[in-house]
């Protein structure tokens, strides 16, 4: 495949989304056709799997192993309907989290057996690997705060999780960045979105087009 998978990575309320836009308007400003794209979501079964892994009201209704069915399934849909597609294309994807958030996220902070973790992906995505993926660092509590004030105080059943949660999600992030030093470019959440954006830019291009 001849495109370009970037990956963004992060907590809640990292700034993924003010970044994933701001690149894709640097990217097509260097006149490459860029698809962004987010997890859960981005098809019509993914979105419709978003809102049922979201909704406040399925709080202690979903066990964790169906919680990784879940995601795994839009997953497996984003893939074969939107990202392969483009890959071969020659475009560049911009997805909002991808695999790295299943095993932050199922794996170490709901404790799920990596094993399982690793047969899903490898059903889901096959070989597909980011050729980039951009960790947003940002601690838990600042995070959770953004989210909070950008929704009017409501949480969805994710986000309700425990502060607890959100710490060993940040540091599974970090420790997975060190474990793939060649892919991962950790950058500072608490800088200006000025200066993040300056970051994801020169990063991309010195990575992906020199
Ligand atoms: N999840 C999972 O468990 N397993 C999986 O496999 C996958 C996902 C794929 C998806 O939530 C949830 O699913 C997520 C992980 C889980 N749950 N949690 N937590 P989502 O997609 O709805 O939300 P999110 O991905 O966690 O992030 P978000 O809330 O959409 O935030 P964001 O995109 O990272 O940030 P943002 O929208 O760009 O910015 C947030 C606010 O901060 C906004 O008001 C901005 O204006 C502001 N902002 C942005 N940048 C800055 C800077 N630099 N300084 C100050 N303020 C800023």
């Amino acid at each position: 495949m001849s495109g370009q998978l970037i990956t963004f990575e992060g907590s809640e309320g990292c700034g993924k989304t003010t970044q994933i836009t701001m690149l894709a308007q640097r990217l097509e400003g260097m006149g490459k056709k860029v698809v962004i794209t987010r997890e859960p979501g981005g098809t019509l079964i993914g979105e419709k799997i978003r809102t049922l892994l979201q909704d406040p009201a399925n709080t202690g209704e979903i066990t964790p192993i169906t919680e990784l069915l879940l995601f795994s399934a839009a997953r497996a849909e984003l893939v074969e309907q939107i990202i392969k597609p483009a890959l071969e294309r020659g475009e560049i994807v911009i997805c909002d989290r991808f695999f790295d958030s299943t095993f932050v996220y199922q794996g170490i902070a709901r404790s799920i057996d990596l094993s399982v973790i690793d047969q899903l992906k490898a059903i889901a995505v096959g070989s597909l690997k980011p050729d980039l993926t951009l960790l947003l660092d940002l601690d838990p509590e600042a995070g959770i705060k953004r989210a909070g004030e950008r929704q009017s105080g409501t949480l969805d059943r994710i986000e309700a999780e425990s502060l607890e949660f959100f710490k060993s999600v940040r540091q599974a992030y970090l420790d997975l960045a060190v474990s793939e030093p060649d892919r991962f470019t950790v950058i500072d959440g608490e800088l200006s979105v000025e200066a993040i954006e300056a970051i994801v830019g020169s990063t991309v291009e010195d990575k992906l087009f020199n």
